[in-house]
C-alpha cells in the first residue's frame, strides 16, 4: 500500500490468491461487493453494480453503531479481465471529501497462484484524505482475500507464537470462539518474524494482510471488534469494565506471579543443581493468594468474568490456570477454590478449549 509523491494520489498493489477473472468480477457483481467492500468492522447494507461504461454503482456501508457511508460513481472503463476504471464519490454533505468525485483505476495482471491488482486512486483534495482512504483499502482488501482466497480468512491473518505459550493460547481461543479461521504461524520469543512484528519481541502478533498489531489484548480486541460472531467483551458496562480490570490484572500482576515465577521455574528450574529455586516458588504462591481470593469472589454466582459467555479476560485466564494446576502448590491454590474450579471446567468444556490446547510437552 503506498501513497505516491502526488498528494492526491494513492497506489495500491495486493495480491490476491484467486484467478484474475474471479478478482476483476468481484469489483463489478453487486452479490459479490455485499460480501467484501467494506473495511473490516463493518458491512455492507447493500450494493448494486450496473456494469456498462456509464453506468452507475452504489454500495451503503454500515459501521458497528448502524451509521452509514455511501460511496458510488459510474464506470468509466470495463476491459475484463484487465482492466477497470470507475469515479468514487461520497454521499456525504461535511468533511474534506464532501462533493469531491475521485477516480480508481485498476490493473489486473494474473501471477502465479493469483492475481495482482494495482489500484491508483486519485483525486484527493488533501493528503489526510488520501491516507485516510490507504489505511481503509487495507482492510478492504483484506475482506476482498478472505472471500476470494480458497483458504478464507486464514489465507489473510497469521497469528505468530507458539501454542504452548499463554498469551498465544489466549488468542488462539478468541479465534476459535469467533469461529475465524486463522494461520498459526509457530515461532519463537525474540526470533525473526516476531522482532519483525513486536518491538518487544514478545509473542503473539498478529499479522492481517499488511496489518500489524502486537499485544493480546490489542489484538483480542482487535479480533473482537473486526470480525463477526459473539462478543468477546459481554454484557453491560459493569461486566465490561470487570473484564478490563482481570485483563489488566493479568498483564500486571497474574501472568508474572504464575507463569514466570511459578510454571517456568518448574519447567526450567534454575535453582542448585538444577532444581526449581524454592525460594521463587515459594514467594509466587504466596503472592497468589490474594488475587485468587479476589478471582474467587469474582466468579462467585456467574460462569465468565464477562457476561453469559466467555470475555477477553477468561480467554486470557484459562491458559495461565490450566498452567497453574499441573504444579503442586498451584494444584492446591486452586483446590481450595470452588469457584475457580468450576468456570475452569466450564472453559475447559469449550469446543475452543480442545481446538487449541497445545501439544504436550
Ligand atoms: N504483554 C504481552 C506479553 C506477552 C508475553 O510475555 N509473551 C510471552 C510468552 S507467553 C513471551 O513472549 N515470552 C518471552 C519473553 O518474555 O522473552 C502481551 O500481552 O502480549
Amino acid at each position: 500500500m503506498t501513497a505516491t509523491a502526488e498528494a492526491d494520489t494513492l497506489i495500491v498493489q495486493r495480491f490476491i490468491r484467486a484467478p484474475r477473472e474471479q478478482v476483476f468480477d468481484a469489483f463489478i457483481d453487486a452479490a459479490m461487493l455485499e460480501r467484501w467492500h467494506c473495511p473490516r468492522g463493518m458491512s455492507v447494507k447493500s450494493a448494486s453494480a450496473d456494469a456498462r461504461v456509464g453506468g452507475a454503482w452504489r454500495i451503503d456501508m454500515r459501521h458497528a453503531d448502524g451509521q452509514a457511508s455511501v460511496v458510488g460513481g459510474r464506470f468509466r472503463e470495463i476491459r475484463r479481465p484487465e482492466r477497470l476504471a470507475y469515479t468514487w464519490k461520497w454521499e456525504e454533505s461535511a468533511g474534506p471529501m464532501a462533493g469531491i468525485e475521485t477516480l480508481i483505476e485498476i490493473d489486473f495482471t494474473a501471477r502465479e497462484h493469483g492475481t495482482e491488482l494495482r489500484m491508483r486512486h486519485s483525486g484527493f483534495p488533501l493528503e489526510e484524505a488520501r491516507d485516510g482512504h490507504a489505511r481503509g483499502w487495507e482492510s478492504v482488501f483484506n475482506r476482498l482475500n478472505d472471500v476470494l482466497d480458497p483458504q478464507g480468512t486464514a489465507g489473510t491473518v497469521t497469528l505468530f507464537g507458539d501454542p504452548r505459550s499463554t498469551y498465544t493460547w489466549a488468542v488462539r481461543l478468541g479465534f476459535a470462539e469467533k469461529d475465524v479461521a486463522c494461520t498459526l504461524q509457530p515461532c519463537e520469543p525474540h526470533g525473526p518474524e516476531l522482532n519483525a512484528i513486536h518491538p518487544f519481541g514478545k509473542m503473539p502478533a498478529l499479522r492481517d494482510g499488511a496489518t500489524e498489531i502486537w499485544e493480546t489484548s490489542a489484538i483480542l480486541r482487535y479480533l473482537d471488534e473486526a470480525f463477526e460472531g459473539p462478543s468477546l467483551n459481554p454484557g453491560m458496562a459493569v461486566d465490561r469494565a470487570r473484564t478490563e480490570q482481570w485483563v489488566s490484572a493479568v498483564n500486571a500482576y497474574l501472568y508474572d506471579a504464575v507463569a514466570r515465577r511459578y510454571v517456568l521455574q518448574y519447567l526450567f528450574p534454575r535453582g542448585e543443581g538444577g532444581k526449581p529455586d524454592r525460594a521463587v516458588i515459594d514467594a509466587a504462591v504466596r503472592d497468589l493468594v490474594r488475587p485468587l481470593d479476589a478471582l474467587e469472589r469474582a466468579y462467585a454466582g456467574r460462569d465468565y468474568i464477562g457476561a453469559g459467555s466467555p470475555s477477553y479476560a477468561d480467554l486470557l485466564l484459562a491458559p495461565l490456570l490450566t498452567y497453574l494446576a499441573m504444579f503442586p502448590e498451584g494444584a492446591q491454590l486452586l483446590s481450595d477454590r470452588p469457584q475457580i474450579r468450576r468456570a475452569q471446567a466450564l472453559m475447559r468444556a469449550r469446543p475452543s478449549f480442545a481446538a487449541t490446547q497445545p501439544p504436550r510437552g
